[in-house]
């Protein structure tokens, strides 16, 4: 098909940066947010996310003329739904945002016209919440108008090149829909475009994430096994990870971000009696941070009044993304059980959260701590040398979740060094405890 003109409904991480690069390509695009205040700092030249370089491309965008931002959509040739969708209390998926976006297109559609949902949904959500709404319209899905599924499938820290670079998939309500996304697509897409239909490619999304997660979640079970037994998780992930079909990923704080912890949610709430592998995955990440609590309080008795420098807040290194950071809750555990916590993220300089003071310059943070926490694996943190930081703190305790510090180096350098999943450097527990390293038997 013939596309002129695009619109592109939400500008958040997704939608602002595909809004931008359909307008860099030479077509006309309306971005569409119905938060007045997005588009009030969008239409100033400002920008409410951050991404690297993001800057620079809404800007071209919007100086070629070809991309409008506006609170209200507009007849178009295509239509592209990228908005939030995430999940109720009782993790049930929340596709307000989704139901939203396809009615405000009803009164704009027009025969001919192509409609892409981008937002991760649960499996047969293309089918079976968007085909009536959009049926409202007078015009049926497949005769009427064209339909797919599109998920994106890019990572925060990378988007921009992610979106052109990566295999696209592009599920069709029938085999015309799949062939008019590509043709939406192949104005920047220069990756492999797949097409399938719908449910499927709703579900390659779905299990693309699932996947993740379960193998994050056994990495972080292996990592409560490995202290149990009184080894060290970080050596023996090294060890396996030499099989040449084995790839355990890294322990850590937990599973943060707006993808990963939450999309196999999606597949439990379709499904709970089927997804009982993947329930289990949720629940083994998502009390990751208690882990990492207990890890501190074992190793400082008493945390009531304990001053602890937390390193890193961001849901994992090298973003300022906070959105379900592990890091954060563990922060929040420490508050609670009665430690006073400064966190150091120079990402998200401005964060504020109860009962806790963020500083974006580590020396700060240190100043007047009892105990070093390290949760996010930032490079910046990752190159700090023990030694100089010894000489700007009283603190000589460090202890690191994520594996980012060389034991041996802050050990030389004075301080007692502990580490997540790792039984041989793990405190030792007066009356002992169920995590309680296992002297390893000597003789034979
Ligand atoms: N994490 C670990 N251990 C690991 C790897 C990650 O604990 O070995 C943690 C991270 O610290 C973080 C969380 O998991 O808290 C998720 O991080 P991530 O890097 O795995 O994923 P996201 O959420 O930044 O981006 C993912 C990507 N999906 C996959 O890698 C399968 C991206 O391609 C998707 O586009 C994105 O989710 C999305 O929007 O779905």
């Amino acid at each position: 098909m013939e596309i002129h003109k695009i619109c592109v409904l939400g500008l958040g991480y997704i939608g602002l940066p595909t809004a931008s690069t359909f307008a860099t390509h030479g077509v006309r695009v309306v971005g569409v947010d119905n938060n007045l205040q997005v588009v009030h700092t969008l239409r100033n030249g400002g920008l409410h996310i951050q991404e690297p370089g993001l800057r620079d491309l809404v800007q071209a965008a919007l100086s070629s003329g070809n991309l409008a931002i506006s609170a209200v959509p507009e007849e178009a040739d295509a239509f592209v739904i990228a908005v939030p969708t995430p999940f109720f209390e009782d993790k049930r998926a929340d596709l307000r945002a989704v139901i939203d976006a396809a009615r405000s297109i009803v009164p704009y559609l027009r025969p001919g016209n192509l409609v892409v949902l981008e937002s991760t949904s649960p499996p047969r959500t293309t089918l079976d919440v968007l085909v009536p709404i959009l049926e409202g319209s007078g015009l049926a899905a497949g005769a009427g108008f064209f339909l797919a599924y599109s998920p994106e499938r890019v990572l925060p820290g990378r988007i921009l090149q992610e979106l052109v670079e990566n295999a696209r998939v592009i599920g069709g309500f029938d085999a015309p829909s799949a062939e008019a996304g590509c043709d939406l697509y192949r104005l920047f897409v220069r990756g492999e475009i797949v097409l399938t239909d719908a449910t499927t490619a709703e579900m390659v999304k779905l299990m693309e994430n699932t996947y993740r997660d379960v193998n994050i979640a056994i990495a972080n079970e292996f990592s409560r096994l490995a202290q149990h037994f009184g080894t060290d998780i970080w050596e023996v992930i090294a060890i396996a990870n030499r099989h040449p079909r084995v790839n355990i990923l890294q322990p850590g704080a937990g599973v943060g971000g707006h993808c990963i912890g939450v999309d196999p949610w999606f597949l439990v709430e379709a499904a709970p009696e089927k997804a009982t592998l993947i329930r289990a995955a949720r629940q083994v990440n998502d009390s990751q941070p208690n882990v990492v609590a207990d890890l501190v309080q074992r190793t400082l008795r008493n945390l009531q009044g304990v001053r602890i420098a937390a390193f890193g807040l961001s849901y994992k290194p090298d973003v300022d993304d906070l959105r379900e950071s592990p890091a954060i809750e563990v922060a929040r555990l420490l508050v609670q059980a009665g430690a006073q916590v400064t966190a150091c993220e120079p990402h998200r300089p401005d964060f504020q959260a109860p009962g806790l003071a963020v500083l974006p310059a580590w020396e700060a943070a240190v100043a007047q701590a009892d105990a070093l926490l390290l949760l996010v694996g930032h490079r910046a943190f990752r190159a700090l040398d023990p030694l100089q930081v010894a000489s700007r703190t009283p603190a000589r305790v460090a202890i690191d979740a994520v594996n980012g510090w060389d034991a041996a180096a802050w050990k030389r350098a004075g301080f007692a060094f502990h580490r997540l999943g790792d039984g041989k450097s793990a405190p030792t527990v007066p009356g002992g405890g169920a995590d309680e390293p296992v002297t390893p038997s000597r003789g034979r």
